[in-house]
Formats: C-alpha cells, sequence, structure tokens
C-alpha cells in the first residue's frame, strides 16, 4: 500500500482547495490512479486499521441490493447511519421512504437495475425477443398515434457480468455500472464508485478489475472502497473459476477533507507492513475445482466468509465523516 500513501503525497503537493456541499473545504487533485497486483496480497492499508468487518458487511449487503440502513448495520456495516438518518436534504426528499431508508443505492443498481424499453405494439419479433430477454409488459400507450407497448425488466447487472465471465471470456463488454441519471433525485447518495469492469483472460485463467471512483474521500472511503473492490474482485474469481490478478483503481475527484490532515500526515509518518492475505471460506464453491457454476452465492455470502490471514498494521486513526 505504498501507492495510497503516494496518492496522499501527490495531493499535499499538488491539490487546490475546493469548497463543496458538506461545507468542509478539500484539498483536491482532479484524476488519479492506483494498480494493484493481487498476486501480491491484498490491498488493506497498514498506516492505521482497516475497517475490514464494515468493508465485508458493506459488500455483502450491496450484492442483496439493501435499500435500509438496517440492513448494513444487520452486517457489521454502521457507515450507512449517518447517510440515511442525518442529511436534512435527505430527510426532506419526498422520494425517502422513513427511518433508515437510504433510498436505490448501489446494490439495487447492480442487481434491478431498472430497465425500460418502448416498443410498437404490432412488431411482434420486437417483443418476443425481449420476453425471451426477461421483459414484462407494464402497460400499453399511445405515442405520436402510434400504439406501443412499455416493457419491464429489472437487470441483474453483475449476475449478467458472470454469466459472462463463464460464457465469454473474451468479451471486453463485462461491466456494471452504479449511476443511474433516473434516480439521482431517489438516493440518499449518488454512487461515488460507479463502473466496475471485470477484464478476465481465459489463457491465464487470471481475472482483473478496473473501478473508476467519481469522488473519493482519500482519508476516509478510500481505503474502504479499495478492499471492497478487490474483495469484490476475489469473490467473482471464485465463483467462475479465476485467479484475481490486477485491481486498477481509478478517482475522478480526489480529495482530502481539511479536517483528515492531521490523521493523513500521521500516516504519512509510518512505515507500511507487508500485504496481508484474503481468504474466502471454503463453504463458497471454488468453480475451478468443482466446475459447478453457482453464481447465487452473490446472494448468500456471508461478512464471516472473509478473512484477513497475517493483517498487521499501525494504531487506529479516526477522523469525521463529512456528511
Ligand atoms: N465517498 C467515498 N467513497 C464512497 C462513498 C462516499 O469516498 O464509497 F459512498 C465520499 C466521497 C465524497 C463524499 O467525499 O463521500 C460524497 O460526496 P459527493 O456526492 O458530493 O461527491
Amino acid at each position: 500500500m505504498q501507492q495510497y500513501q503516494q496518492l496522499i503525497e501527490t495531493v499535499l503537493a499538488q491539490g487546490s482547495w475546493q469548497d463543496n456541499r458538506t461545507g468542509i473545504r478539500t484539498l483536491s487533485v482532479p484524476g488519479a490512479m492506483m494498480r494493484f497486483d493481487l498476486a501480491q496480497g491484498f490491498p488493506a492499508v497498514t498506516t492505521k486499521r482497516l475497517a475490514f468487518k464494515s468493508v465485508v458487511g458493506e459488500l455483502c449487503a450491496f450484492l442483496r441490493a439493501s435499500r435500509s440502513a438496517a440492513d448494513f448495520r444487520a452486517l457489521g456495516c454502521k457507515v450507512w447511519d449517518q447517510n440515511a438518518n442525518e442529511n436534512a436534504q435527505w430527510l426532506a426528499n419526498p422520494y425517502r421512504e422513513g427511518v433508515d431508508d437510504l433510498g436505490p443505492v448501489y446494490g439495487v443498481q447492480w442487481r434491478q437495475w431498472p430497465g425500460y424499453k418502448l416498443v410498437d405494439a404490432a412488431n411482434t419479433a420486437q417483443r418476443e425477443d425481449a420476453y425471451r430477454n426477461g421483459f414484462s409488459e407494464v402497460a400499453p400507450l399511445v405515442e405520436n398515434g402510434v400504439e406501443k407497448v412499455l416493457l419491464y425488466k429489472a437487470i441483474d447487472q453483475l449476475r449478467e457480468c458472470l454469466d459472462t465471465i463463464v460464457d465469454n471470456p473474451g468479451s471486453r463488454r463485462i461491466l456494471f455500472h452504479g449511476w443511474n441519471p433516473a434516480v439521482l433525485d431517489q438516493v440518499a447518495l449518488p454512487a461515488c464508485h460507479l463502473l466496475y469492469q471485470f477484464i478476465p483472460n481465459a489463457t491465464t485463467r487470471e481475472i482483473s478489475l478496473c473501478l473508476y471512483v467519481r469522488s473519493n474521500d482519500i482519508g476516509l472511503g478510500t481505503p474502504f472502497n479499495i478492499a471492497e473492490g478487490a474483495a469484490l474482485l476475489h469473490l467473482v474469481g471464485r465463483l467462475t473459476g479465476y485467479t484475481p490478478r490486477w485491481f486498477t483503481y481509478f478517482i475522478g475527484d480526489a480529495h482530502i477533507y481539511e479536517n483528515h490532515m492531521e490523521m493523513v500526515q500521521e500516516q504519512l509518518k509510518r512505515e507500511p507492513y507487508d500485504a496481508p492475505r484474503l481468504v474466502i471460506a471454503d463453504r463458497v464453491p471454488e468453480f475451478a475445482r468443482t466446475g459447478k457454476y453457482e453464481p447465487e452465492w452473490l446472494e448468500k455470502i456471508e461478512p464471516s466468509d472473509f478473512s484477513l490471514e497475517g493483517y498487521r498494521h499501525h494504531p487506529p486513526l479516526t477522523a469525521p465523516m463529512a456528511v
């Protein structure tokens, strides 16, 4: 995780102060990248303690398409409580469905992206094709005097990625997106980590991930998001028969909050330790060994199925999260 320290140094050296909606200024750099070789270990921050249980709890909640902070808490992740119940703008949002509701955040888009198609009612070839692909009819309607049918499908983008990794690993279209413009006004927080592209290689049997994060809080968010993306890549590799390899992490707005300066400065003084190893429990089927493809494990996986082996870290550091 020397790269994390380098990122902090880059922002300290090249960043500009910026105001933002939280009221806490940030030192920001537009555009940054880190690339981790997972064959060398798991990219857990070692210059402070990584909240690993919270990371894998959140990941499990996303995989189950949760939209309630209560579900996240039940899985061991409390980071959503403030977003759900303390942000005045969200509390006043007409789409909010009560205490703990977050709206259709991350996992809802990953697993149940609301997909619509409008086809001519008379075009049976199009309608039948859509039905074969899992769309169903919502309503007939008339557009410019032409009779149409509105079709709907909750698209399981992540499941479709896994299917493609197994069936067509040469594809360069294996990605899922968390940024759904139609629901930006309905969520407690628009997606920060939002574009995930898997790149399997059928020759080496390795799988890599490119992740794009539009806005990243380097003090608190980045170590969390790196660990979560890497854990997801490990899980996807396990279920599809590939060894996790390169994890490339792109940031749009890379920023350090003013009240996190002490925390990041302290981390620069600390010498990073060797990376730990991520272990996924034996009960989660290893496609490469069993030959059985069982994508339903995406919903069944529990935080306790993930553990870090040999995780040595410096004492914990904390700072307030900007909401
Ligand atoms: N943030 C992260 N990672 C996340 C997440 C939020 O770094 O996974 F959900 C931070 C980035 C930013 C703030 O500081 O939360 C989101 O604010 P905005 O939507 O204004 O970019």
